[in-house]
C-alpha cells in the first residue's frame, strides 16, 4: 500500500506536465499519467491500474484507487466461504451480494428484519420500519460510511417537511428517506468558516431549527453564535459573532444580529410567532432572533457573583427575565406556545409562556449528585441533567434524561419511562420494554409519531417506532 501511495504522490506530482499526451484517449481512462479532463471533480485523481501492469487505468481519486486496490487484492486472496451455514457466502473473494456477518445464522440478505439487535437483512440499518421497536439509523463504532460523533456533543431535529438532520462534532448530516446519510456541511476538522459544503468549519454544533424554506439554523457551542445553512449547503454567519476566542467567550450581548454575543449556545427552536429562540446555556438565559433582525433576553436574569467573585447560577421562578436557570441545555415549543427547557444542571424541565417561568416537571436542584430517575406526578418526580426536550402535538412532552439513560415521558401531570432502563446505562436496540441507551442527549419527534434519538455514549442516532 505505501508504495502505491508513493506512486499516487508522483502522478500527482506529474500532473501539471501530464495533460499533453492525453488528448487521444477517452475521459476518465489514463495511460500513465492522468487525463481527468474534469471527470474527478474532487479529491485528487490518480491512474488506478488493474492487474498493477496494465496499459491502461482508470482515473478515480486516490481514496477510491485505495478501496478498488483493496478489493484487487481481497479478490486474489481466494476467499468465498459459507462459514454459518445459511446460504449466503460471505469473503472478498465472492461475486455479488456477501453475507455481513458470516458467524450468525440469524444475518443475511434477503433476512427478514426482526426486532433484535441485529442488521438481520444486512441493509446497515438496525430493526428499520419495525413498530414497537427500537433502531439505529445512523451510527455504531462499526460505521463504515460515517464516523458519527466520536467525542462532541450531536443533535437531531426532524425538519417540518419530514427529513432528518443530525449534527455531530463538526459536521451536519441529512438522512435521506432510505436513512442513508449525507454530508452537508463541515468536516473532520474543527474550525470556524462561512463556506459551501465540506468546505465550511463548525466547532461542536448542537441544536437545530429548520425554516420553512429548508434553512438549517444551528446552534455552535464552540464557536458561539447562530449558523445558518442554506439548502445548497453554503454555511453563513446568523447571529452572534463566531469565534472561540477566550476574548469572545462568557460574552452577553443583545441587539442587532452580529452585534449580538452568546456563550455556548446549544439548542434553538422556533415559537409561535417564527421568532427563534435560542438556549444561551453558558449565560443561563434563552434569548430570541425576532422576525427583523434583533437579538433579546427573553427568560432568565444569568448569574449571580458569589462571595469569592464566581459567578453562581441558581433556580428560582416568576417573572422571566428575573427567574433563574443553570445551564438550560435543551428547548421545545408546544402547540399552545408553551416554552418547553430542559434546565440541565437543575435537573428539572421547566416552562416559559405569557413572560413567567414556571417549573414544568421534577424537582429542581442544583448538582450532579442530586438528580433521580423517581416517576410520578410531576411536582414529585426526579430528572438526572436532562439535555433534550421535544413536545408532541398533543402536548406530551418527551426529555433526553441523560444521566438516567433513558426517555422519560411526561403526560397528564405524570412523569413515566418511555424508552430504557433508569440509571441502567447500555446498549440494546430491540423491544421498546428491552431497549437500552447511553446518555441520550437530543430527542426530536417526527409526523409520522417516531422519534429520533441522539445517544451520544453508543454513537448512534436512534429511532423508535412506538
Ligand atoms: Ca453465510
Ligand atoms: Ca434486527
Ligand atoms: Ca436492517
Amino acid at each position: 500500500m505505501n508504495r502505491m501511495l508513493l506512486g499516487f504522490s508522483v502522478i500527482c506530482s506529474l500532473l501539471i506536465f501530464a495533460l499533453a499526451g492525453c488528448e487521444k484517449l477517452e475521459p476518465g481512462v489514463c495511460k500513465k499519467d492522468n487525463d481527468c479532463k474534469g471527470q474527478v471533480k474532487e479529491g485528487l485523481p490518480a491512474c488506478y491500474k488493474e492487474p498493477p501492469g496494465a496499459d491502461l487505468g482508470k482515473c478515480m481519486t486516490v481514496k477510491a484507487a485505495k478501496a478498488a486496490h483493496q478489493r484487487y487484492q481481497d479478490k486474489k486472496s481466494g476467499v468465498c466461504v459459507d462459514k454459518d451455514g445459511d446460504g449466503v457466502k460471505s469473503g472478498g473473494a465472492c461475486a455479488g451480494e456477501v453475507d455481513c456477518d458470516d458467524d450468525d445464522a440469524m444475518v443475511k440478505p434477503g433476512a427478514a428484519e426482526v426486532c433484535d439487535s441485529k442488521d438481520n437483512n444486512c441493509d446497515g440499518f438496525i430493526n428499520e420500519g419495525l413498530k414497537g421497536c427500537v433502531g439505529t439509523v445512523l451510527g455504531g463504532k462499526q460505521d463504515p460510511v460515517v464516523q458519527f460523533m466520536t467525542t462532541q456533543t450531536a443533535g437531531v431535529e426532524v425538519g417540518p417537511d419530514g427529513t432528518v438532520w443530525v449534527t455531530d462534532q463538526h459536521r451536519l448530516y441529512r438522512l435521506g428517506s432510505d436513512f442513508k446519510a449525507v454530508r452537508v456541511a463541515g468536516s473532520n476538522k474543527p474550525g470556524n468558516e462561512d463556506k459551501k459544503g465540506k468546505f465550511a468549519r463548525f466547532d461542536q454544533p448542537r441544536g437545530m431549527a429548520v425554516g420553512a424554506d429548508g434553512s438549517v439554523y444551528v446552534t455552535e457551542s464552540r464557536n458561539n453564535c447562530v449558523r445558518r445553512v442554506a439548502p445548497d449547503g453554503s454555511v453563513s454567519r446568523f447571529a452572534g459573532k463566531c469565534s472561540g476566542e477566550a476574548d469572545d467567550t462568557g460574552l452577553d450581548e443583545v441587539g442587532a444580529l452580529t452585534a449580538a454575543r452568546f456563550w455556548s449556545p446549544i439548542d434553538i427552536a422556533y415559537d409561535q410567532d417564527g421568532s427563534l429562540l435560542v438556549v444561551d446555556m453558558r449565560n443561563s438565559k434563552i434569548k430570541r432572533i425576532t422576525k427583523d433582525g434583533k437579538v433579546e433576553t427573553v427568560a432568565g436574569r444569568g448569574g449571580k457573583e458569589d462571595e469569592d467573585g464566581y459567578i453562581v447560577f441558581g433556580y428560582s421562578d416568576g417573572a422571566a427575565l428575573k427567574a433563574e436557570f443553570n445551564e438550560p441545555a435543551g428547548i421545545a415549543v408546544g402547540a399552545d406556545g408553551t416554552v418547553y427547557i430542559a434546565d440541565m444542571k437543575n435537573n428539572c424541565i421547566r416552562s416559559l409562556k405569557n413572560g413567567k417561568v414556571g417549573t414544568f416537571a421534577g424537582k429542581c436542584v442544583s448538582g450532579s449528585d442530586k438528580g433521580g430517575p423517581k416517576n410520578g406526578p410531576v411536582s414529585r418526580a426526579r430528572f438526572n441533567q436532562p439535555n433534550g426536550v421535544e413536545v408532541g402535538p398533543d402536548g406530551t412532552v418527551y426529555v433526553a434524561d441523560t444521566f438516567n439513560h433513558c426517555i422519560r415521558m411526561i403526560k397528564n401531570g405524570k412523569v413515566t419511562t418511555f424508552i430504557g432502563q433508569p440509571g441502567q446505562q447500555g446498549y440494546y436496540d430491540g423491544p421498546i420494554k428491552d431497549a437500552l441507551f447511553n446518555g441520550p442527549q437530543s430527542v426530536s419527534l417526527a409526523k409520522d409519531g417516531s422519534l429520533y434519538i441522539v445517544d451520544f455514549g453508543n454513537y448512534r442516532v436512534r429511532r423508535v417506532i412506538p
